[in-house]
């Protein structure tokens, strides 16, 4: 509840309830209810309450939202996923379902969200899948929420490199080795460059045809 300032009518004391309703107005075109209030101590002014009406008439502002990644730029493996958890934010109005969807993802490449829509505010988990034959190099995705009459889009970048980058530091090297060779014999997800389950010569052999690559 507020106040306003009218000529003529002074600011009462707070807190008292010695008063009464000498009447009431209902502004259609400002949806304001003035409502005016009667001391009885004739040492209080009368008081003028000022209400925000929504009455239906579409005074509300209409619904909207923002998008954000939590990271604003993935590295992966080819062959590998990653994820990105998209966070919307209710802005202004009701709420409603908003859709995701991505574009400007490299050759092969397939994203999905999970849930696919919610509600704002909200989060979604986006996951980018990408194939061996995925080109190497980095790329802008672009994630569209679509609902209530509103569409927003964020962007992050996405470093694509070779199948043996486990560390994803852009070069297949003696490191991604070492890494490797912590997890031989292991069903380690990154490691296990041909997601067979288990850490072998197989995946070593992957990593070893993409030697210095990116460097
Ligand atoms: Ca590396
Ligand atoms: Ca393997």
């Amino acid at each position: 509840m507020t106040e306003v300032s009218l000529p003529g009518i002074e600011w009462g004391q707070q807190g008292s309830t010695s008063a009464s309703i000498a009447g009431a107005v209902y502004d259609p075109t400002s949806h304001k209810l003035y409502i005016l209030g009667l001391w009885t101590q004739p040492e209080i002014a009368d008081r003028l309450y000022v209400f925000s009406v929504n009455d239906g008439s579409g005074t509300n502002p209409p619904f909207d939202f923002a998008l954000s990644p939590a990271s604003s730029s993935l590295k992966v493996m080819q062959s590998n996923s990653i994820t990105n958890t998209i966070t919307s934010t209710l802005s202004t109005g009701t709420t409603q379902n908003v859709s995701f969807s991505a574009s400007g993802l490299p050759t092969g490449a397939t994203a999905s969200f999970s849930p696919t829509s919610c509600n704002p505010t909200c989060t979604t988990t986006m996951t980018i899948q990408t194939l061996a034959s995925t080109p190497v190099g980095i790329g802008t995705i672009t994630v569209t929420g679509t609902g209530g009459g509103a569409t927003q889009t964020i962007t992050f970048n996405l470093d694509v490199n070779y199948r043996g980058d486990i560390n994803n530091d852009g070069i297949v090297n003696s490191i991604d080795w070492s890494i490797m060779n912590a997890h031989w014999f292991t069903n380690n997800a990154q490691s296990d460059i041909n997601h067979d389950g288990i850490v072998n010569s197989i995946d070593f052999s992957i990593l070893n045809s993409n030697w210095f690559k990116g460097g």
